[in-house]
Formats: C-alpha cells, sequence, structure tokens
C-alpha cells in the first residue's frame, strides 16, 4: 500500500471497474465509487458487471446506468471491487493486471496489487483507505461508498462496527453523502417480487438441531411464479437467521442444475463450510453453489457438515 497503486493507475490509458457476480449494495457502491473518482481524475474508466440483472433500487447511485455486462477496453487495466475470488467477476481476466479491493477472509489475493483487508466493514471502506490518499473525495463518491457501507454493516449492526467505522461514516457525510436519501433508496423501495418470494420461501421454513438451525427452499416455481430475480432474494436467508433460537440459518434457491445456498450465522464462523463446498464469503455471511437439484440430499450434506 503504497504509491504502486496510483503509478499502476496512471501507467494506463483505460481502466475497467469490476465487481462481482449477482452484486450487492456493497459491490456496486464500492465499484461506483471509484469510477467518479478516477472519471475526476481525467482518467478513460468503463465499469462493468457480468450480472445482466443489477438491484434495480440503488439507481439512485451516481452513474448507475453506465454499469455495462459487456467490456469494452481489451488493454485497459483491472480494478475488482468486493471480489474474493477471480471466476466471481465472470469475465477472462487472465493475461491482465488486476488491483483487487476486498475485505473478504477468503480473498485468494488474485490480483498485481491486492488491497485486501478483512477487519474491514465493507470494500468501500478499503476502497477508501486506499484512495483518499492520491484522489479528492467529491459528494458523487461519498455517496456510493456511504451506500456500500450501511448496506455491507446492516446500518451498523454487524460484529465489525466499530468507533473508527463510524468516522469513516462521518467523514463521508461531510463530504456529502445523505443518510436519509441512502436509507430511503435501501429500505423503502422493496420490489413487490421480493415480497411474495419472500412469503413462498418462509412458508418451506424448517428447523434443525433443537430449532438452532433454521432452512429455506426456493424452487423454480416459486421464482417463475412471483418473477423474482436474485437480487430479490438477497435478505430471505437473514430473516431466517432473525429467529430467537437460530444460530445459523441456510437459504436453498435451485437455479437451473444449481443449487445456490446463502448461509448466514449470530456468531459462528460458517467460512470453512462454505469453502468445503466450494464457495467463500464472510465468517457470518458466506454461500456457495452445488451441482445438483436436489434441495432435501444438500440439506442434508450441510447439516451434516454443521454437526461436524
Ligand atoms: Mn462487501
Amino acid at each position: 500500500m503504497s504509491l504502486e497503486t496510483k503509478a499502476l493507475i496512471d501507467s494506463y490509458k483505460t481502466i475497467t471497474i469490476v465487481s462481482h457476480i449477482e452484486p450487492d449494495a456493497d459491490a456496486i457502491g464500492t465499484s461506483l465509487g471509484i469510477y467518479s473518482l478516477l472519471k475526476n481524475y481525467g482518467k478513460q474508466v468503463e465499469i462493468v458487471n457480468y450480472s445482466s440483472t443489477l438491484p434495480e433500487h440503488l439507481d439512485f447511485l451516481p452513474n448507475f446506468s453506465k454499469i455495462k455486462s459487456k467490456m469494452s477496453y481489451e488493454k485497459s487495466l483491472i480494478i475488482a471491487c468486493d471480489c474474493g475470488s477471480l471466476d466471481r467477476l465472470g469475465f477472462d481476466f487472465s493475461c491482465r493486471d488486476i488491483i483487487n479491493i476486498d475485505h473478504h477472509e477468503t480473498n485468494n489475493l488474485y490480483g498485481k496489487i491486492n488491497i485486501v483487508n478483512p477487519s474491514l466493514a465493507s470494500a468501500s471502506y478499503v476502497a477508501y483507505l486506499e484512495m483518499k490518499k492520491y484522489f479528492p473525495i467529491t459528494a458523487d463518491v461519498a455517496t456510493c461508498f456511504y451506500t456500500a457501507l450501511v448496506s455491507d454493516t446492516q446500518y451498523f449492526t454487524t460484529n465489525n462496527v466499530d468507533e473508527d467505522l463510524f468516522i469513516f461514516a462521518m467523514e463521508l457525510i461531510k463530504y456529502g453523502a445523505n443518510p436519509k436519501k441512502v436509507s430511503f433508496n435501501l429500505n423503502s423501495r422493496r420490489s413487490l417480487a421480493s415480497v411474495r418470494i419472500l412469503s413462498k420461501a418462509l412458508s418451506t421454513l424448517q428447523l434443525h438441531n433443537n430449532a438452532t438451525i433454521a432452512s429455506v427452499k426456493i424452487d423454480n416455481n416459486m421464482i417463475l411464479s412471483t418473477g423474482a430475480n436474485m437480487s430479490d432474494m438477497v435478505g430471505i436467508v437473514d430473516v431466517a437467521c432473525s429467529l430467537v433460537t437460530v444460530e445459523v440459518a441456510i437459504a436453498l434457491i435451485v437455479q437451473g442444475d444449481y443449487i445456490k445456498v446463502s448461509l448466514r450465522s449470530k456468531h459462528k464462523n460458517l467460512s470453512t463450510v462454505a469453502q468445503y463446498f466450494g464457495g467463500g464469503g464472510h465468517p457470518n455471511a458466506c454461500g456457495f453453489s452445488y451441482a445438483t437439484t436436489n434441495t432435501e440430499e444438500l440439506l442434508d450434506k450441510i447439516l451434516q457438515k454443521l454437526n461436524t
């Protein structure tokens, strides 16, 4: 973490900013913040995400409409945001210089420069500490970074919230982030499909291990009948995990030939469980995709792994 980052940025004519597939608000906010910052600096920048559907309620973020699902630059520097592994970026970045800006404990340091700090609550916090050394923070940048922060900390309620984090939030507000506007957009613009799929998912709720583990299952019919997309289903596992007796919650979502599994816990570190099944993430929030369509069988495997 030195002038190295700035020198690499200066040495490239074009820059491609990218975040993980099925992006959340931290992925989108961090990448849009860096996009603004480098645009202001006068660089030629593009912003891409491999997923064709993005969380629409984030359209209030400056430059949201600039996010494309295809890359135009062929020899650009890659800046990857909030992404623990190369395959989660979706694009083929072999032979490209990558600056890897992230906070996942499971990050496998795939960049030429790796700015990875798992003790920080959001990727935007990592980006801010690095970028503010070289570039001015504008209101647009602050709005994007602040949105990323409140989303990844679930409004300052996660384990990694500390005194310094509030200083970071305060600085962003001073730079022009508007907390009221951000929370309105994050909380009061839910899609109907997300409520409908939540209701269907909760009707499948099962409790295991003395009601300390909760599971919900979402099949293809539920998705088709509600019109829900991936970002409509993001918070469902958190609802299951909020039950008083529950320590671990599991959501299984059938996606074609795969089942996408989200894991949440109140205290237990689940990273090793996610990694065992080929995934990754944070200790209390992680997941994986598994090649099967049999939810029962996969749930049994996960429960077994949790009990070892
Ligand atoms: Mn994040």
